[in-house]
């Protein structure tokens, strides 16, 4: 579909910044997917010697198929790059994240990264964050509590909610990869992203939220025509 040629566009140009002996964070959602395949092909092909760190099972799942060597965090101690979709990214290459469930991971990769390398296709470029419903991961302990707390903190930031919904999964509630819950805040537009981050964070229960503030330094922008522009 002329969606998945430019996350494929927008993938495969990333990919190409990749050298030898790197740790490379490898990001969750349809885009990544194209990417992770797209670095499966040059490790089988040029013998291309790096390491991965995935940043979900899912991921984890899918670099290991493709036969690229996955190490732990821990084990990398820190990467040189990490290569991610987002679901919104601003002018000032902000992001929403979450979309599919893993930013708390993400955030944690993208941050112990020299560089972090957003692939997207163009519906994700916006003006102002806030039209992809901001996801807050949150502990499962006193859940509703921190919902109400979280609400307390918007009206007193004067952001105003439209919905604060828990994210299902079938008629249980979605659960991360570290077992916990997601709160997709419907809030439309996001005045200053930077102050609604540090506010959500210190809400006690709230585990991390899906805005990238001052983490992504590159922005390629595939085209369903094969075509991928850098922004950075
Ligand atoms: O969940 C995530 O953060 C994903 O990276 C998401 O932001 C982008 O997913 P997509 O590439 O499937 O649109």
């Amino acid at each position: 579909s002329p969606s998945d040629n430019a996350k494929l566009a927008a993938a495969k140009r990333a990919v190409e910044f990749i050298e030898a002996g790197m740790r490379v964070g490898l990001g969750t959602g349809s885009t990544a997917f194209w990417m992770v395949k797209c670095l499966g092909e040059r490790v089988r092909e040029e013998g291309l010697n790096i390491v991965g760190v995935p940043t979900s099972s899912r991921t984890a799942a899918q670099a290991r198929e493709e036969g690229i060597e996955i190490v732990t965090l821990d084990e990398a101690r820190w990467l040189d790059l990490t290569i991610d979709g987002a679901d919104e990214f601003d002018p000032e290459m902000n992001l929403i994240k979450g979309g599919g469930g893993a930013h708390l991971q993400e955030k944690i990769v993208a941050t112990a990264s020299d560089r972090m390398i957003v692939i997207a296709d163009p519906s994700k470029a916006v003006d102002h964050l806030g039209t992809f419903p901001l996801p807050v991961e949150v502990i499962p302990f006193g859940r509703e509590a921190t919902r109400a707390l979280i609400e307390r903190s918007l009206r007193e930031q004067d952001v105003w909610a439209r919905d604060v919904t828990l994210r299902m999964s079938g008629d249980a509630p979605f659960v991360t990869d570290e077992g916990n819950h997601i709160f997709d805040l419907s809030l439309r537009r996001i005045g200053d992203p930077r102050e609604l981050s540090l506010m959500l964070n210190q809400v006690p229960g709230v585990v991390e939220n899906g805005l990238f503030i001052d983490i992504c330094d590159c922005v390629i922008i595939g085209h369903g025509d094969g075509r991928a522009e850098t922004r950075e």
